[in-house]
């Protein structure tokens, strides 16, 4: 497969220069594009280059709207460090999280991906946030949230922040078995999340 990455880059430009919402451009052209790579991908149709190339064209067309979507608001309202768990590569909806955390005016530390329990923790004490994101988009890594969140309680940290998880195979029901504060199914849900936690403190 060749890669879509110049494309999607000008498409991406093209329609911020036409009016498009860069809300728009996001939920209703680069996300629905994942999701059918995801299901060809899932169906043995496509291979794993072949996602990887879809991946980078996706955060060819994220780069465009990262300004857009991240200049809203001016204001620090709050502090969250965000990651995704050790062992786990995917960054693509965690990114979009974190950029529109950072649209909401809210200071983002991003640790990245494959981050350890330990590491987590370790950025608990060193940033001082209000809240700790975990995102996690496989089934066999899942268990490190808990893992994060217990090594936060062995430590006494638990109280001091609040956890929000999410990812593909994270629910509601599997964050509330955790004890996590919340659980989001998508980027703007994590805002209104966010916003709500601060809100509540
Ligand atoms: Co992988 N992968 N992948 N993959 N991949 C999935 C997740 C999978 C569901 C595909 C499938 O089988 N249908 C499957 C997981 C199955 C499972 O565990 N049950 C899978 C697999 C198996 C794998 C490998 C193991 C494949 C292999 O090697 N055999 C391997 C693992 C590598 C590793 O991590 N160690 C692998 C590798 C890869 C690539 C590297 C090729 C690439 C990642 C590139 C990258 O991220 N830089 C990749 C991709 C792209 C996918 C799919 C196709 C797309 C994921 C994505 O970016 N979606 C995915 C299939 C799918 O999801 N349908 C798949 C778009 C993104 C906007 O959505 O990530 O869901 P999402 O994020 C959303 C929400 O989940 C939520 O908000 C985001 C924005 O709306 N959210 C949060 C996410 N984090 C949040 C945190 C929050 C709140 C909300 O608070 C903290």
């Amino acid at each position: 497969m060749k890669g879509q990455c110049y494309r999607v880059k000008t498409l991406t430009e093209i329609a911020l220069e036409n009016g498009v919402k860069p809300e728009d451009v996001l939920e209703k052209s680069l996300i629905p594009g994942m999701r059918i790579i995801g299901d060809k991908f899932r169906d043995n149709i496509l291979f794993i280059s072949d996602v990887l190339i879809a991946s980078r064209a996706m955060h060819a067309g994220l780069n465009v709207l990262k300004p857009h979507l991240s200049a809203c608001r001016q204001v620090k309202r709050g502090k969250v460090v965000i990651g995704t768990v050790a062992g786990d590569l995917h960054d693509i909806g965690k990114n979009l999280v974190a950029m529109m955390l950072r649209g909401n005016g809210l200071e983002v530390v991003d640790l990245g991906v494959d981050v350890e329990p330990e590491d987590f923790v370790k950025a608990v004490i060193e940033y001082r946030p209000d809240i700790l994101g975990i995102s996690a988009m496989l089934t066999t890594t899942l268990y490190l949230i808990p893992e994060t969140i217990n090594m936060l309680k062995q430590r006494n940290l638990r109280s001091r922040v609040k956890v929000i998880v999410g990812g593909g195979p994270v629910t509601k029901e599997f964050s509330q078995k955790v004890k996590a504060d919340g659980f989001a199914t998508d980027a703007q849900s994590a805002v209104e999340l966010v916003n709500n936690l601060l809100e509540s403190e």
